[in-house]
């Protein structure tokens, strides 16, 4: 496996060209986005211009892929998922204008580009974020009910996720963890909410939206905490072994901010073993969903060896 996401292995993803998988559906999805938002022309033409320069700021796009490859491993359409790929995706570009802002992280860098704040000022960037928040309710509302998950049971996933019991339950234990002692068990909390809960999320309303068995989302939801666990050691790693051109970020953040990372409690070489071992339990997860399952299958193998 490359980082490039050039499947060689065999296993559940043998043979996937997760590469053109990923350039179709963030092409897909970058088409939908732009259906669904205002155009940069529509006024108030600032708050429209500064939502989409985050949300077109060349994000890679994981969490819309993933909701789609579980509706996919779920035999449902992706047309019934881009909804919530796109919902999910607006909450995930929102959280980052306002993670990025001086009184959060006070990132200057995001994606190889200036943030939200540096562009547009603090005040439009708090309200691009809050625009953005607000814009993947609306769209997550116009997905179709199924047979077993009602529209009420897709928007309120997404707000659960969202809410104060994850997303920002996440990003208040972070903030408050901030220069003092973390332990593994906090820091595993930070992770569960702070990334695995939207990560999960994607691929519960991808699989919400192809009606899947409740066999089936229990499979998923396994799936994606453990996925999203993963992901976000591997960002930790990252951060201390990659440069800011790299990574398009500030890196060594973490450090400076004296942020509890996995590397910093357990070391890089355990906080490897971790991200294999939580990427095996993803695998592991997926053997109900049989075949139909090898990009979701792909996309873990990929998340595990990214280089950025
Ligand atoms: C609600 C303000 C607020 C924050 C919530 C999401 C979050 C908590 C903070 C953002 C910073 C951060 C380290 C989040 C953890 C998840 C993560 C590693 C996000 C980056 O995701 P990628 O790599 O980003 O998928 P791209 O740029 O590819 O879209």
């Amino acid at each position: 496996m490359t980082s490039t996401g050039k499947s060689r292995s065999s296993g559940g993803a043998g043979g996937f060209d997760l590469q053109g998988y990923l350039a179709e559906q963030t092409a897909a999805v970058n088409r939908a986005l732009d259906g669904f938002l205002p155009s940069e022309k529509t006024k108030p033409a600032t708050i429209h211009q500064a939502m989409r320069y985050s949300l077109f700021a060349g994000g890679k796009r994981l969490r819309p892929a993933l909701c789609l490859a579980a509706a996919r491993a779920c035999g449902g359409r992706a047309a019934a998922a881009m909804p919530l790929a796109c919902a999910v995706e607006c909450i995930h570009s929102y959280s980052l204008i306002h993670d990025d802002l001086p009184a959060m992280d006070n990132d200057d860098y995001r994606r190889g580009k200036l943030t939200n704040h540096k562009v547009y000022g603090e005040g439009i960037a708090i309200l691009a974020g809050d625009a953005l928040l607000t814009q993947a309710f609306e769209i997550a509302a116009l997905a179709k009910a199924t047979a077993r998950y009602s529209c009420r049971d897709l928007v309120l996933e997404l707000a659960r996720a969202a809410g104060s019991l994850q997303l920002i339950a996440g990003q208040v234990a972070d903030l408050e963890g901030e220069g003092r002692k973390t332990s593994a068990r906090e820091l595993r909390y930070i992770h569960e909410r702070k990334t695995s809960a939207l990560l999960c999320c994607a691929v519960r309303l991808g699989g919400m939206s192809a009606n899947c068995a409740a066999a089936q989302l229990r499979a998923l939801t396994e799936f994606g905490y453990h996925v999203g666990l993963a992901f976000q050691v591997i960002d930790d790693i990252l951060d201390v072994t990659q440069t800011s051109e790299q990574l398009g970020k500030t890196a060594g953040k973490d450090i400076k901010a004296q942020k509890a990372t996995y590397p910093s409690i357990v070391g890089l070489e355990k906080s490897r073993r971790i991200a294999r071992q939580l990427t095996e339990r993803a695998f592991a997860a997926l053997e109900p969903l049989g075949s139909r399952a090898r990009a979701l299958h792909a996309l873990a193998r990929y998340l595990l060896a990214r280089d950025k």
